[in-house]
């Protein structure tokens, strides 16, 4: 009886120990001006590098996305943008890599005029898409 009880106080010292790994707070680590959108069951963060996006130049972007009502983590995630007022999009098309769990590295985007952009997000999850969008002015 007593190791008994001495094991279940191991295990609840190592399930309280170590918070870092097991809690994802989802905030993209080093940074500060990161984008954050709330729609549906997730939270999604993203960050440009370079942080600066130019006019004709490749960027990549990060993205973290926590479901906020306990569901598990998406599949899969495609990004895309847009110009809707000029009914256009990029010119190449970004490949999206998952780098960890719920975590995703997308390369090769490029917007190719100055105005009014449009992220999308679409976020699946099994055979479930969810669609998370929003607006970028590009100087
Ligand atoms: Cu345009």
């Amino acid at each position: 009886m007593r190791s008994f009880i001495l094991g279940l106080c191991s295990i609840l010292f190592a399930s309280t120990s170590s918070p870092a790994k097991a809690s994802s707070p989802c905030e993209i680590s080093g940074g500060g001006d990161e984008n954050k959108i709330e729609k549906a069951s997730y939270r999604l963060v993203f960050q440009a590098d370079p942080r600066n996006i130019n006019v004709g130049k490749f960027f990549s972007l990060k993205v973290q996305i926590c479901p906020t009502d306990g569901s598990p983590l998406p599949d899969g995630l495609k990004i895309d943008a847009t110009m809707p007022m000029h009914g256009h999009g990029m010119n190449y098309r970004p490949t999206v890599k998952q780098t960890a769990p719920g975590i995703f590295q997308a390369k090769g985007l490029m917007m190719h005029m100055a105005g009014s952009w449009m992220y999308r997000f679409d976020i699946r999850r099994g055979d479930r898409s969810t669609r998370v969008q929003t607006k970028l002015i590009l100087k």
